[in-house]
């Protein structure tokens, strides 16, 4: 098994930053860059979010939209101040936290300078008067103590009474949100930090060692936030004064395993309380539950020093990373409990909440934060580019909820739980506050990701640091940085040379890990190559320029054989971006495009597509787009992996090879057997001498089981002079509760020559059947029947 490195600076004093000061144990800290200018392909994805998604977020949270979860928060407001509430609570029972990952995104939005850019001034401005007009109903929902939960207020129930209705899950986006605005303001207005504080003293006051409460977090989340606040109050408030959050927030994460068994029935995996932090070695669980939960965990690791939970949370990355993650960056296999699944348990149509991506990112900061490397931010590089980026559409009117690999569903506007929809923006733009990070005895700055942006560092040895980075990454990998030290100043400037297996589970073909050139004022410098980075140690002064050049190649990704479903399949990468393949651009249907090592892959400018992409195109005329462009021009199947050689790609066996078999005319055919024996090559079942007729072949699995994708290849003897032929239709039909039928999948084009595969929403189901109509005048068959 392949383990990255481990950075090996030393742990030592905080770095008096804004954010983070409360910092005892962090190898290198992020940089807040102050009214940093982005352009390039930031700015898009930024304008994108400013002017069209969060605005249309707004839309749906307030009076006539698709949720109006604000109104909750009026309601609570009035009857808080005694008044009649003017609506009944509406939604999930955390749904206050959409409206306050939304506001947390507005300020970091409004931390962009838009320079001349008129289109996302006026975003900026639009989005400045919703947040001053949502503020006052906010505040006026909290209560006198700092207790704030609509679904409670409305509805009158007992305070943390029940784990699932998600108090801690509600009050941690909000103590979030307070810290973000008290930033985005530079500390001069205190509205919702102080609530944040009010809000936290309130659960201090309650929750801790005895003689105060224990209690179950039913959706882990608050207690980064806590993190997050104790590191915003010692910066704002003085050193120490923020501690006692971080604390509360170790009382959480220690004592969830105690609490969780208070909670009879509760599945304690699924949150986190199987057994200590301290012990857990498997990323398990809900998905989002967990990643926040293990954020925490790195996180305690440095502002207190908790060295068993960062032992933990870095067996946990381990697990995570090289045995669960997507290469797409998602994790969360599970349909099942939005869950991970089990090691090398990834299949194409696998969950990959766009909220797990958040949690995962925010996890890659405090890793990185502690160990100085390059892992974690490759790691962040990957799912962000791909599975978050790709979560909202172009328009940035629609989202997805789940970023399955191979699927054919268009994003949606809205959701019934939409709680990734703030928390998709306020992920991406804490990209502009992650392009550096610096040691903690700021000697080292690390350029970790790759944008045109350009601000100010301050503590570069000792000096403030004027700094702009041009590139037209992802694009290209070329990367220029101009520095301006007030005066000259003697530092290592550390740039990350992306690794595209950062995953054990990936191999690249070439593999170009650890390649690249550094100029430094157009001459070639010396860099030593350590810990993921290009570093070049000198005495910097105004006006040096710096550029960092690494290969770009379309890479050919394998997957570690273990993982069933991409067996004998391909996937393609360019630089951060991973491809998709579209029906719409692949005349061939996508199962059966065969994409053999022999096919090359050259990048095109694709300017028609999300203001334009580099795409690929094959020597055999396959064409993919980036994934996180994918799925913007109506319905058709997009798919990630494709096969590349097609005698080991095969569906999951375990699913349909167990299954039992019936079908139609149970009397007639002994040869039902070679439908589910692995091998389309060896043998057919028919329903001759039936012609014309309607019949069915049945699979009965013996338990509820979870299927999204099924293909058949047809037996056509027509060569043969036989009588069976392609079926003149079919339809697919999922078994429901009551011993009904659903149909979930029917044909389409016939498929006369291979495999005739369809994916679908997966079903939970004990038994599919697959109707076939006979043509007219000929029967028909089939070879073999996958599904999985
Ligand atoms: O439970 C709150 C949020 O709703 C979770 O994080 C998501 O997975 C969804 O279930
Ligand atoms: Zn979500």
């Amino acid at each position: 098994m392949k383990t990255k490195a481990l950075g090996t600076l030393a742990a030592c004093a905080a770095f008096a930053a804004f954010a983070a000061a409360a910092a005892s144990g962090a190898a290198v800290e992020p940089v807040v860059m102050r009214d940093a200018k982005v352009d390039g392909f930031w700015r898009d994805q930024y304008r994108r979010m400013i002017c069209r998604w969060i605005p249309h977020c707004i839309r749906q949270m307030e009076a006539g939209g698709a949720g109006e979860e604000l109104l909750n928060l009026v309601a609570t407001g009035e009857v808080l101040a005694g008044r009649t509430p003017s609506v009944k609570f509406k939604g999930c029972p955390w749904s206050d936290a959409y409206v306050y990952n939304t506001m947390e995104a507005i300020s970091l939005a409004l931390e962009i300078d838009p320079g001349d850019d008129f289109a996302l001034a006026q975003g900026q401005q639009a989005l400045r008067a919703k947040m001053e007009e949502w503020i006052p109903i906010i505040l006026a929902a909290q209560e006198p103590s700092g207790y704030i939960h609509s679904f409670h207020d409305l509805r009158r129930q007992p305070h943390f009474s029940r784990a699932g209705d998600h108090e801690f899950y509600v009050m941690g986006y909000f103590i979030e949100m307070g810290v973000a605005h008290f930033r985005m303001t530079k500390g001069k207005d205190r509205r919702l930090f102080d609530a944040a504080i009010r809000c936290a003293d309130h659960l201090d006051s309650v929750f801790g060692p005895a003689p105060k409460r224990t209690w179950l977090n039913g959706h882990p989340g608050l207690e980064y936030a806590l993190c997050r606040l104790a590191d915003a109050v010692n910066a704002a408030d003085g050193a120490g004064k923020g501690d006692r959050y971080a604390r509360l927030a170790q009382h959480f994460i220690r004592g969830q395993h105690v609490a969780g068994g208070n909670n009879a029935g509760w599945n304690a995996a699924y949150h986190q309380a199987e057994r200590p932090a301290t012990e857990m070695k498997d990323a398990t669980g809900h998905a989002v539950r967990a990643t926040y939960f293990y954020t925490a965990m790195s996180a305690l690791a440095s502002r207190l020093g908790d060295s068993e939970l960062g032992a933990a949370a870095d067996r946990l990355f381990d697990s995570a990373i090289n045995r669960k993650e997507y290469l797409t960056g998602g994790v969360g296999a599970s349909w099942r409990g939005e869950a991970f699944g089990g090691d090398y348990e990834l299949a194409n149509t696998g969950y990959c909440e766009s909220c797990a991506s958040c949690g995962m990112s925010f996890w890659t900061v405090e890793q990185h934060r502690r160990h100085g490397d390059s892992w974690p931010v490759d790691v962040q590089e990957r799912l962000v580019y791909n599975n978050l980026l790709g979560s909202i559409s172009e328009d940035g009117r629609s989202f997805y909820y789940q970023n399955p690999l191979d699927s054919s569903k268009v994003r949606y506007p809205w959701h019934g739980c939409p709680c990734c929809v703030g928390n998709i923006p306020r992920t991406l733009f804490a990209l502009k506050d992650l392009a550096y990070s610096l040691s903690s005895d700021g000697r080292t700055l690390f350029a970790d990701h790759f944008l045109s942006i350009q601000g100010r560092v301050d503590g570069v040895a000792g000096a403030r640091l004027w700094i702009r980075q041009r590139t037209d990454y992802p694009w290209t990998g070329r990367v220029t940085f101009a520095l301006a030290p007030e005066k000259p100043a003697a530092f290592t400037f550390a740039m990350r040379v992306p690794d595209r297996t950062e995953s054990a589970l990936y191999t690249a073909d070439p593999d170009v890990g650890g390649v690249f050139t550094v100029t430094v004022n157009g001459k070639k410098a010396r860099a030593e190559f350590r810990g993921g980075y290009a570093r070049v140690e000198r005495t910097w002064k105004a006006g040096d320029v710096v550029e960092l050049t690494f290969p770009m190649p379309v890479q050919r990704m394998r997957c570690d054989g273990r993982v069933e479903a991409n067996k004998g399949r391909v996937a393609f990468q360019r630089g951060p971006v991973v491809y998709s393949f579209e029906q719409v651009d692949n005349k061939t249907p996508l199962a059966r495009l065969v994409l053999d090592p022999g096919v090359t892959f050259q990048p095109f400018w694709k300017a028609d597509l999300c203001d334009g992409v580099f795409a690929i195109r094959g020597d055999n005329g396959a064409v993919a787009v980036p994934n996180f462009a994918r799925l913007n021009r109506g319905e058709g199947r997009a798919m990630v992996w494709m096969v590349e050689d097609a005698a080991k790609a095969g569906f999951h066996k375990g699913v349909f090879a167990k299954a039992s078999v019936s079908f139609s005319r149970g009397e007639m055919k002994p040869k039902v057997s070679a439908i589910n024996d692995m091998d389309a090559k060896n043998g057919n079942f028919d329903f001759w001498p039936h012609l014309a007729t309607s019949e069915w072949i049945r699979y009965d699995f013996g338990k509820d089981t979870e299927v999204a994708k099924s293909a058949v290849v047809w037996f056509d003897d027509k060569a043969q002079k036989g009588n069976c032929r392609i079926p003149a239709s079919w339809t697919l039909s999922a078994m429901q509760g009551g011993g009904s039928w659903k149909v979930v999948a029917e044909s389409r084009a016939p498929v006369t020559n291979g495999w005739d595969e369809v994916s679908f929403a997966p079903v939970k189901t004990r038994a599919l059947r697959l109707d076939v109509q006979l043509p007219a005048g000929f029967s028909a068959g089939v070879r073999e029947w996958k599904v999985e």
